[in-house]
């Protein structure tokens, strides 16, 4: 597993098995649906062979007459004179207007239907915090967190609650019929239910700055007795060697898109070096210079100024980077035990 981060740390989001390919439906154009928005397919469906027939018909007429009327020679009068036609004019008119009401009703009574959440889902509540350039989640009464992953229970009807830290992200569970922007300074709300087993993409689907194409999620839809196992609680009695490991795939899923681990400076310092290892095998933080409210200061870094890089990362910024941009961690999205595990994954990435 560490061998896949070091191969290309800074810009791969670490993903441990390749995500699945997505099934389609009968037609191929759309992933297969695995959520009760039925409508949405309905919808699409009728868009797409409305948009068709029409395309088939002008275009036919167009070429048609093309040909049939096109000039000969040059002196050859006008095929005809003929400057209106009202009723004509009117069927063109009313019949689009028709079908463009049929896709309106049906389009505002699937939206409304989306964002009315149910009592039974707003029980099954979880919060999708968005920011660049990654997810975190936490589950329906219940303190865990997960990252860039995320279970739920089958057939069970479930809410998620959206916000951002940053900018725009937008929220896309295609397989779920489900896209909604996330405003930052806002709640956004959408509901499902899931109704088949499996792993499904989520997408952020808002440009929202270098690294969005990597702002890659997963949707675990488990059995019942699958998600009491509670499989996103990594952490749970977790050896040291352990905790490390874990760190790893956190380092990979929250920090790598800024911080790579092979020395390659990113949108933020590299991690490689932040600690070295004496000969007698002790492990120490290097000589680091920081901007203290523009001053310059030489510190050695030790897990307090990590800490604090995290928390509050413009106490102390990296000199080289005087404009800052670190990604601030609050103890609910990233907590103290979980932090300490990335100290001591960056201790064990030191080098004598
Ligand atoms: C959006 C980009 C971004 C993300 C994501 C990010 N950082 Fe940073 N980080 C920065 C930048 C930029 C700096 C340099 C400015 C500063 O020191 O405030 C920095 C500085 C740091 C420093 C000080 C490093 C040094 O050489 O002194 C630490 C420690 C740190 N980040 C830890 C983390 C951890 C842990 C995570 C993941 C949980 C993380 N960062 C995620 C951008 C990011
Ligand atoms: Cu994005």
């Amino acid at each position: 597993m560490l061998a896949l981060l070091i191969q290309d740390p800074a810009k791969i989001n670490y993903i441990e098995k390749p995500a699945p390919r997505p099934e389609v439906d009968a037609f191929g154009q759309l992933e297969k649906l695995a959520s009760t928005f039925h409508d949405v397919d309905g919808l699409f469906y009728f868009t797409y062979a409305v948009c068709i027939f029409f395309f088939v018909l002008i275009t036919g007429v167009l070429v048609f007459s093309c040909v049939k009327y096109r000039r000969k020679t040059f002196d050859q009068p006008p095929a005809s004179n003929t400057t209106h036609n009202t009723p004509l004019e009117v069927v063109w008119t009313v019949i689009p207007l028709i079908i463009v009401m049929v896709m309106f009703a049906w389009g505002f009574a699937g939206s409304i239907d989306m964002t009315t959440v149910p009592y039974e889902a707003s029980r099954n509540a979880y919060k999708a915090s968005a920011k660049q350039w990654n997810w975190t989640f936490s589950y329906p009464n219940d303190a865990a967190k997960s990252y860039n992953e995320v279970w739920m229970r089958v057939g069970k009807p479930a809410q998620f609650t959206l916000e951002s830290s940053d900018v725009l992200h937008a929220f896309y569970v295609p397989a779920m019929r489900v896209k909604r922007d996330i405003i930052p300074g806002r709640f956004q709300t959408v509901w499902f239910t899931p109704t088949d087993i499996g792993e499904y993409h989520l997408f952020c689907a808002e440009y929202c700055g270098e690294n969005h194409s990597t702002m890659y999620a997963r949707v675990h839809v488990v059995s019942e007795a699958d998600y009491l196992k509670r499989p996103w609680d990594l952490w749970e009695d977790d050896t040291p060697e352990k905790a490390v490991k874990s760190a790893a795939s956190l380092y990979s899923s929250l920090c790598s898109t800024c911080h790579s681990i092979n020395g390659a400076v990113g949108v933020g310092p590299t991690w490689k070096g932040l600690f070295v290892k004496g000969p007698d095998g002790k492990i120490t933080g290097k000589q680091r210079d920081v901007l203290v409210k523009g001053e310059k200061q030489t510190i050695t870094v030790d897990d307090a100024y990590i800490m604090e890089s995290v928390r509050s990362p413009d106490a102390k910024r990296a000199a080289e980077f005087p404009n800052g941009g670190m990604a601030v961690f609050p103890p609910d999205q990233l907590d103290d035990r979980r932090l300490k595990g990335i100290i001591e994954f960056m201790k064990s990435l030191a080098e004598k």
